[in-house]
C-alpha cells in the first residue's frame, strides 16, 4: 500500500471512450486490466464519469451545420464539438464492463450541466465551477495524486493541470492512459502538463 496521502484518479474509463464507443480512443480498453491491478495499491481511489444530458452543448448535434471535431466559441472560450457521447444513463456512459469499480471510494460525475463542458475532475471548462473533488481530497488528507485513464490529451490533461495548480503533487502514468490526439493535442497537452510541474511517468 502506498502512503496515506496518495490518491489515484481513474479518469473516464467508459464504454464510449473505448473501441466501438461513440468517441472511441484507440487502445482505450488496453488499460483496463493494468488499472485494476494498480488501484488497490492506493489508499484513496476516485473514479470519474463523463455524464452529459442528451442535448449537451459540447455535442456537434446541438450546433446547426457544425461537424464533430470542429471548434466553436462558448461563453467561457473555445470548445471542441464532439459526437454525442456519455449520455446520462446510457450504455456508452457506463464504465467499461471489465473495470473493477468495487474498489472506488468515490465516483465523480462531470459535464451534467447543459451549458458547460467539464473535462477536468476538479473544475468545469469555465475554470471556476467546482466539482467538489478538491474538498474531498483535502479532507481525506491527500497531497499527491496519480492519474490514469482517458483521454490523455483532454480529461486526464485538464485534471492533472488543475490538480497541480491547486498544489497537489501530480503524476500522470502515461502507460495507463490513451489519447484522442487531434491536431497535435497530445504534444500540446504533454507540454502544458510539464509546464505546471506534472510528472509524466
Ligand atoms: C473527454 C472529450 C469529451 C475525455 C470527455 O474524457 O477526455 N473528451 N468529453
Ligand atoms: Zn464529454
Amino acid at each position: 500500500m502506498r502512503p496515506a496521502n496518495e490518491a489515484i484518479l481513474v479518469i473516464d474509463v467508459q464504454n464510449d471512450f473505448c473501441p466501438g464507443g461513440a468517441l472511441a480512443v484507440a487502445g482505450g480498453d488496453e488499460i483496463v486490466a493494468p488499472i485494476n491491478a494498480l488501484v488497490p495499491e492506493f489508499p484513496v481511489r476516485v473514479f470519474t464519469q463523463d455524464w452529459h444530458p442528451a442535448n449537451h452543448m459540447s455535442f456537434a448535434s446541438q450546433h446547426e451545420g457544425k461537424d464533430p471535431f470542429s471548434l466553436t466559441e462558448m461563453r467561457y472560450g473555445p470548445q471542441v464539438l464532439w459526437p454525442d457521447h456519455c449520455i446520462i444513463g446510457s450504455e456508452g456512459a457506463a464504465f467499461h464492463p471489465k473495470l473493477d469499480t468495487r474498489t472506488a471510494d468515490l465516483v465523480i460525475r462531470k459535464g451534467f450541466r447543459r451549458e458547460i463542458d467539464s473535462y477536468s475532475a476538479f473544475f468545469e471548462n469555465d475554470h471556476e465551477t467546482p466539482t467538489g473533488l478538491e474538498g474531498y481530497l483535502r479532507t481525506r488528507g491527500v497531497e499527491r495524486v496519480a492519474l490514469v485513464g482517458l483521454a490523455t490529451d483532454f480529461c486526464v490533461n485538464y485534471s492533472a493541470v488543475d490538480a497541480a495548480r491547486l498544489g497537489f503533487k501530480v503524476t500522470v502514468i502515461e502507460s495507463l492512459c490513451r489519447a484522442i490526439d487531434m491536431d497535435g493535442s497530445l504534444a500540446a497537452a504533454r507540454q502544458g502538463m510539464s509546464d505546471v510541474g506534472v510528472a509524466l511517468a
